[in-house]
């Protein structure tokens, strides 16, 4: 029986309780699941939500189109999220606080306050405080409504990122056309080098059935400018081409359309073949180039915006114009022709090399390419990896950056982590991005970077100017809850999609505003994720690759470390053709006494390669084999230095480890803890690597390791062992 005392104590023991709950709560914060990604409208602190507050009284803007309308919602979506209440809608700025929003046609106001948007171009956007009709309002103005939709993106990164918002005047545009995300994605379901569990596309329930996700696949790219995605794997599957794939595909593009992305399709070069009925894909054969063009006019009537085609020709064992004889431009510009009269574009991928060429792999793509520079439509751009060789944890730039000023050259980066530790590790690519993008090429003489390569700056105004500019990702995006595998891999998602608007940004700015808005404006927290972000690729480099070596990784799967495997067929798949070790010494003599790919860069940058006085540790064994005993700049000898830095990676990971310790109880529990477990998955591999390949080369060549070193846990034959039938990302082609 309860008296009133008792109900009272009850009562009181029960606040008592729930306030404790929510103290630990608000300590823990709560569980996340990743999600939102960056546009995590969370309530930001109420004195700063307050005065936001006073800046976006009132949204005036007409949504009048698909694309205003997604914008509308956008606007509505953060700032209801960020500020706790959305702002009044209205049609025009008639009080203190209005957020004017649209294109100068959209609106009388906005036309009258006469801002000047003509160096904006149809992509960019300004922000800025402005007075209408007496009242201080805050404009967001594009001469396009996916302008506006990217200033509208911009503004509320101002507001995630704790920026004042007085005294406004910010103009921004795109320095790349075309800001792509290949996703290499079957038709199955399965993702080629993919981490984050199965395709986005439900190509087996679409068109039908879209899934909602694909509006925030959507939503996500636009606030980072990305504005095209190739859907399916560039190995690809002729059966995309057919009516009811493309069908399927016309169902992505109109989601995809408000958002300003344009859908692009990874084509196969025999098509005609498999699906025509011809007995030849030859780009010269009239008849082929007819197929082509009913099938490319059929694609526009479905998708009017269509983006255009991506093209692996002649590359590990894909069809293409070498079959017929024919060279990339042949087989290029017969796709660039049929598309050219709807504004299609052909991106066809450098990536070649052929095992039966006894020649350094390096070198091939370059010599392939290089002597029909000048000989591409103006709708091709020649897609090339960042290095010579496939995605490595470091690579030099790839030498055709610098060397085909008649041609329209693009980027083509990996977000997906296929050798740099899966969706587990913790490795930032905006550093390794940055330094690719930085790279001198010297094709023009000093600063002649490879981002201005990218962005077409480099040729502006001179006989090589070309039209086209763009830079792919290979895409991180599955269907895992988290869309990436893990936090740290949005970011970069993110990076990329940055660096395409602005090669010239900066990686360390860039992981700042996705720290903010991903975990939160706390400066104890900023400060040191960012810190683990930007030393965490050189850690990996470290326990992986150091000092130039590339291409250590298991056969195939490319999970984890196997420098041993030489083994037949096929030498440049296998780790032992890159590092070379043998008891005398290490690396890759790419120099003029070896196979001379230095030679493929300008002069200036060769000779600093070729040149052991002058080459930056990082590219040693890129470029060079030497003997063990070679006495580095430290003083130390090579085989003691490459031993510090595999250790020196497996500590960095272990110090990310005690800084992530650090924020327990900053982070909601969910993101927090999932960390932690891939942060320990990732120590433990670091590890593997470093002692695999201390064992490995410590049995070519005897030496004993620099003094208080701990030796490799286990004897070679451990390491060589282990196999991973499952390992994911893997056989699915
Ligand atoms: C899509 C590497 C990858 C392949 C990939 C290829 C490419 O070789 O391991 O999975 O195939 O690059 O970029 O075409």
């Amino acid at each position: 029986m309860t008296t009133p005392r008792s109900r009272a104590l009850l009562a009181r023991l029960l606040t008592l309780l729930l306030s404790a709950l929510a103290a630990v709560g608000a300590r823990t914060a709560r569980a996340e699941d990743g999600y939102e990604l960056w546009l995590r409208y969370h309530p930001l602190p109420a004195a700063q939500a307050a005065a936001y507050r006073a800046h976006v009284v009132e949204l005036a803007m007409s949504a009048g189109t698909p694309a205003a309308q997604a914008t509308r919602d956008e606007l509505l979506r953060g700032l209801g999220g960020l500020l706790g209440a959305a702002p009044r809608i209205g049609s025009q700025a008639d009080q203190d606080g209005a957020l004017l929003v649209g294109t100068p046609d959209s609106s009388p106001q906005l036309a009258r306050l006469g801002l000047d948007t003509r160096a904006l171009g149809r992509e960019g956007y300004l922000i800025s405080s402005v007075k209408v009709d007496g009242h201080a309002a805050i404009a967001i103005v594009g001469n396009s409504d996916v302008g506006v939709l990217y200033g509208a993106f911009r503004f509320l990164r101002l507001l995630q990122t704790a920026q004042p918002l007085d005294h406004l005047d910010i103009r921004d545009a795109p320095r790349v056309q075309l800001r792509m995300l290949d996703h290499w994605d079957n038709l199955d379901g399965s993702v080629e080098r993919g981490y984050a569990g199965a395709s986005i596309w439900d190509w087996w329930k679409l068109p039908g059935y879209v899934d909602p996700r694909i509006t925030d696949y959507a939503r996500a790219n636009a606030s980072i400018g990305i504005n095209g995605a190739v859907l399916n794997n560039v190995n690809a599957d002729k059966l995309s081409l057919t009516t009811p794939y493309l069908a399927k595909a016309a169902a992505i593009a109109d989601v995809l359309r408000p958002y300003g992305i344009r859908v692009y399709l990874s084509v196969r070069f025999s098509s005609p073949i498999e699906l025509g009925g011809l007995k030849t894909a030859d780009p010269l054969d009239p008849a082929v180039a007819a197929w082509w063009r009913a099938k490319v006019d059929a694609i526009y009537k479905l998708i009017p915006d269509f983006g255009g085609f991506l093209v692996k020709a002649n590359s590990e064992g894909q069809p293409g114009p070498q079959d017929y004889g024919r060279s990339h431009a042949d087989g290029a510009n017969m796709l660039a022709a049929v598309l050219a009269p709807h504004g299609g574009v052909v991106m066809w991928r450098a990536f070649v090399y052929s095992n039966k060429q006894p020649d350094d792999r390096a070198r091939q793509a370059y010599d392939e390419f290089k002597p029909l520079d000048g000989r591409f439509r103006s709708n091709v751009i020649l897609q090339v990896k960042n290095g010579p060789i496939d995605f490595q944890p470091r690579e030099p730039f790839h030498p055709l950056f610098g060397a085909m000023p008649d041609t329209a050259l693009m980027m083509e980066f990996q977000v997906t982590k296929e050798y740099l530790g899966f969706a587990t590790h913790l490795v930032y690519l905006g550093t390794l991005f940055q330094e690719t993008l930085q790279s001198d090429t010297m094709a023009r003489g000093k600063g002649s970077t490879v981002a201005r390569v990218i962005d077409g700056s480099l040729y502006a105004g001179t006989a090589h100017a070309h039209r086209l500019t763009a830079m792919a990702g290979v895409a991180n995006i599955g269907s895992d809850r988290d869309w990436c595998g893990s936090t740290f891999n949005q970011a970069n998602w993110y990076a990329f999609g940055r660096l395409a608007w602005n090669p010239d940004d900066s990686a360390r700015a860039i992981a700042a505003d996705w720290v903010r808005m991903t975990f939160g404006n706390d400066p104890a927290i900023v400060a040191p994720i960012v810190g683990m972000m930007m030393g965490s690729r050189e850690a990996a480099v470290d326990y992986m690759t150091p000092l130039g070596l590339h291409h250590q990784m298991h056969e195939g799967d490319h999970y984890g470390p196997a420098p041993w495997d030489a083994s037949e067929p096929r030498a440049d798949w296998r780790p032992a053709y890159y590092n070379r070790a043998d008891k005398d010494g290490i690396g890759f003599d790419r120099s003029s006494h070896g196979s001379d790919a230095v030679a493929q860069y300008a002069p200036p940058v060769a000779a600093g390669f070729d040149d052991l006085a002058r080459i930056p540790d990082r590219y040693l064994l890129w470029f060079h084999h030497l003997p063990w005993d070679y006495r580095m700049r430290s003083g130390r000898t090579l085989w003691d230095e490459l031993v510090l830095h595999y250790s020196h990676g497996v500590d960095a990971v272990a110090a990310m480890r005690v800084t992530w310790r650090s924020l327990a109880g900053h982070i909601d529990t969910e993101r927090y803890a999932k960390t932690s477990a891939f942060l320990a998955i990732q120590q433990r591999e670091a590890q593997w690597w470093r002692d695999a390949s201390i064992a490995y080369f410590q049995s070519l060549n005897g030496l004993p390791l620099p003094a208080g070193i701990a030796p490799p846990a286990h004897p070679l034959k451990y390491y060589q062992s282990l196999s991973f039938p499952f390992a994911p990302g893997y056989n699915s082609w």
